[in-house]
């Protein structure tokens, strides 16, 4: 992490960049159609997705400021989550006790984040890519409550990175005590299955109080306690074949469908091992893993 201050161009890059991703509609499935031929059942339908909800990454007891003073000034850090959106953007979000004021400048408060994102196996064709987040809404130079975010580039231990020109909309909302930035999940090399693994969350302060001076500098306010590595999702379908009456939630999908960009979908089950009889095929479709919806439908083998 570093004690940095944000140029004047970036702050007043971020102030016109347009507001966050809206949630898209809520994730649904429906099954057109399951048809026999020989021993494979084709099942064709469709899907749509939302915004995942929130996926808490750690959480953070108040009070445990590093020098011990109350989070007046939005040190005190309480959480972190990621969620992934249907608009290719992924959102970082930090809740505080408290948010810092808005005092044009003084003390300026600056959230910090750092992470890797990559494949679950290391590949060397696929390297992680590391990340640190700082985000603010003071500035030490000039008066500026807008909200500025910065994306810098490390290396896997991120003690030594360089500035980027990835941003995106930074939002501080005082009715949840968040702090949101969303950013995309191309710019970020975070495809679909790879893994974000946390490194660091915290807070931190240049300058206590303005004085006019420039240099003093309290480190790590706050920390977060990771306690869970985080899997970027895509749109996907499962499907299954079993005994009628089942609870959708709790059957196994060994089968994956393949899901246009439209949310239509067609996948097949291999029936080669079934008895003939009556059975069900249970579809999921998922935006992540707290973010699913269920279909059935009556078949006869
Ligand atoms: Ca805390
Ligand atoms: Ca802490």
């Amino acid at each position: 992490m570093r004690p940095l201050l944000a140029p004047l161009t970036l702050v007043l890059a971020a102030a016109s960049l347009p507001g966050t991703a809206s949630a898209a509609g809520t994730t649904s499935l429906t099954i057109g159609s399951a048809t026999m031929s020989g021993s494979t059942l084709t099942v064709t339908g469709a899907s749509t997705y939302a915004d995942q909800p929130f996926v808490l990454q750690g959480d953070d007891p108040v009070g445990d400021t590093v020098n011990g003073l109350p989070g007046t000034f939005g040190q005190d850090l309480t959480g972190a989550g990621i969620a992934s959106n249907t608009n290719g953007t992924i959102s970082f979000r930090w809740t505080a006790s408290e948010l810092p004021p808005v005092l044009n400048g003084s003390p300026q408060l600056t959230y910090g984040w750092t992470f890797c994102a990559g494949p679950v196996e290391e590949d060397p064709e696929d390297p992680q890519a590391c990340w640190e987040l700082t985000a603010s809404r003071m500035n030490w130079f000039i008066p500026n409550p807008e909200p500025w975010l910065q994306v810098w580039s490390c290396a896997s231990t991120c003690d030594g990175s360089g500035l980027t020109n990835i941003t995106g909309p930074l939002v501080f909302d005082g009715a949840t005590k968040t702090v949101t930035a969303t950013l995309s999940r191309d710019a970020l090399s975070a495809d679909p299955g790879d893994v974000i693994s946390p490194l660091l969350g915290f807070s931190f302060n240049d300058g206590a109080l303005w004085t006019g001076m420039a240099g003093w500098y309290l480190a790590g306010q706050d920390f977060i306690n990771y306690e869970d590595t985080y899997t970027v999702p895509g749109k996907r379908v499962s499907l299954a074949i079993a005994e009628p009456g089942q609870d959708p939630a709790t059957v196994t999908y060994g089968t994956d469908a393949t899901v246009a960009q439209s949310g239509s979908y067609t996948g097949s089950l291999d029936v080669s091992t079934l008895a003939p009889g009556s059975y069900t095929v249970y579809s999921r479709a998922c935006y992540g893993a707290n973010n699913c919806a269920y279909a059935t439908s009556g078949v006869t083998i």
